[in-house]
């Protein structure tokens, strides 16, 4: 199968100008070192398309608005004939969906039954503050003795209580563990799963639904020989009753990566892709309009996806919700964090067409993403009106500022920062909307907590068509200017901004907001 080459993309180009900023090795980093970011599999890997697709199954509450969710360790069959440890919620990986309805607060009781803390963030949720999953507001296990690591560590034993008020626009989101240090691993190894609002407006749509509506969660993975997750920061936790010194393990101090030159320091990039937990999976679909919820929850890896033989993506809905009209594109980029809603025809291909969405910014295998069998003709309720729906309007900015993400003193950070928890880069009023210019020496797709924006100009120059409607994150490219316009609506209080490379993000590129 051909593939696009990676081309203005390339990884290459921009690892050579980080290491002449920052590692003194430019010109000397060969092709095969800067795969080494890709981490390989050991294990045998599967035909592509084989695998069906799965669907998580939809959270229950236990009593109205209440939903109870325990992390455990559990098995999981990924990889045909295979075990694979997962860290999920309920167990498995991805955890449940949770359908939420605007209007309609729900309370989920996290209860942490893994040997590490965890933290829990609503991604695109307008949450309040003591429910956002900030990174040292941890539940830590049963029993557990570790002490607090950070100023301002909050330990919640066992369980927690994350209060949502679900007082937002139907939209997709999702759900992953935010542990300060560690949340690459603890994500790698399972915990996110996704949400989905609905409300009025949307139900009024004759949008596709039911079983013509998939959640695809597409994330890349590593495997070892037994079929374990491989990773190459170590995943083990202190042995129980252990209270290590820094409260971290004992893997070194506050983040286990070290200084800057570490081989992964950019990402870390699987060879197998998985959509919804399933290796390159393959579904079975009638020649009818299909609904698809795109969420990239990798941890560093972008994706570029198209449809061969041909075909397009009406996108209906980005990070925050539907568009006010749908978009057409032959092609969707997607960084770690962003959602597209979107909508395939695929009364357009011949009954028995195989129709594959792939990744054009990879070769090889993470060059496909997973397969559609159109099997029958069938009737088709589904359309995409030419309304969607009436998005909140932007309001005039107050002011301007800055955030610059770039690599520091063997740090990834934001203004030249490392991550300080309870030190605010700034303190926007609530109500208000600023404009947040924001830069970088590098891919950063960069999620703020709590507020939406929009996209208003990439370098001076009006935003892509895939830039529409109000999102939570944003990709960035280096030494690109992107000016988003956010609003700061719904609650006071500390949230955050960052990098959602997860690895960057343990590697301190955080940085507080506060809100007045
Ligand atoms: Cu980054």
């Amino acid at each position: 199968m051909s593939r696009v080459g990676a081309g203005g993309f390339s990884r290459r180009a921009f690892l050579g100008v980080l290491g002449g900023a920052s590692l003194g090795v430019a010109g000397c980093r060969a092709t095969a070192e800067v795969a080494g970011q890709l981490l390989r599999s050991r294990a045998r890997l599967p035909k592509p398309f084989t695998v069906p697709l799965p669907i998580p199954d939809v959270a229950r509450p236990v009593a109205p608005g209440r939903y109870e969710v325990t992390q455990r360790v559990a098995a999981a069959e990924i990889l045909p004939g295979l075990r694979t440890e997962v860290w999920g919620y309920g167990g498995t990986f991805p955890g449940p969906t949770f359908e939420l309805r605007r209007g309609e607060p729900a309370t989920v009781a996290v209860r942490n039954e893994l040997p590490v803390p965890t933290s829990t963030h609503l991604h695109g949720g307008v949450t309040p503050p003591g429910s956002d999953g900030y990174p040292t507001d941890l539940v830590v296990p049963a029993g557990s003795a570790l002490r607090p690591a950070h100023p301002g560590e909050v330990h919640h034993p066992l369980v927690k209580e994350y209060r949502y008020p679900v007082g937002q626009r139907a939209a997709t989101l999702w759900y992953h563990d935010h542990r300060m240090d560690f949340t690459a691993p603890q994500v790698w190894r399972g915990l996110a799963g996704m949400a989905l609002v609905r409300d009025d407006e949307e139900d009024a749509l004759p949008l596709p639904r039911g079983e013509r509506e998939l959640p695809l969660m597409i994330c890349d993975r590593a495997f070892e020989e037994d079929g374990s997750f491989r990773y190459p920061q170590p995943f083990d936790a202190p042995p129980a009753g252990h209270t290590p010194p820094t409260g971290h393990g004992r893997h070194g101090p506050p983040n286990g990566w070290g200084k800057l030159g570490g081989d992964y320091m950019e990402g870390v990039e699987g060879d197998v892709i998985l959509v919804n937990g399933a290796p390159w999976p393959v579904a079975e679909v009638t020649a009818t309009r299909y609904r698809l919820r795109l969420l990239n929850a990798s941890n560093a890896r972008r994706y570029l996806l198209r449809l061969t033989p041909g075909g397009r993506f009406t996108q209906i809905g980005s990070d925050s919700g539907l568009l006010a009209a749908p978009v057409a594109h032959d092609a969707i980029p997607i960084s770690p964090g962003e959602r597209y809603d979107v909508v395939v025809d695929f009364s357009a291909y011949p009954v028995g067409t195989a129709v594959t969405l792939v990744n054009a910014l990879a070769d090889g295998p993470a060059g496909n993403v997973m397969r559609f069998v159109v099997t029958r003709r069938a009737p088709d309720d589904g359309a995409v009106p030419a309304v969607l729906s009436r998005p909140p309007q932007r309001v005039r900015p107050v002011t301007t500022r800055r955030f610059d993400f770039r690599a520091t003193d063997g740090a990834w950070t934001i203004n030249g920062q490392r991550y300080r928890p309870g030190v605010p880069l700034a303190r926007p009023r609530l109500g208000t909307a600023e404009i947040w210019r924001l830069t970088g020496d590098f891919r950063h797709p960069v999620h703020v907590h709590l507020a939406h924006f929009q996209v208003l100009a990439r370098n001076g120059r009006p935003p892509a068509a895939t830039d529409a409607g109000w999102k939570d994150t944003v990709d960035v490219r280096p030494y690109e200017v992107v000016d988003v316009l956010a609003r700061f609506d719904g609650h006071r209080g500390t949230y955050m901004l960052h990098c959602h490379n997860l690895e960057h993000e343990d590697m301190a590129m955080m940085a507080d907001f506060e809100v007045i």
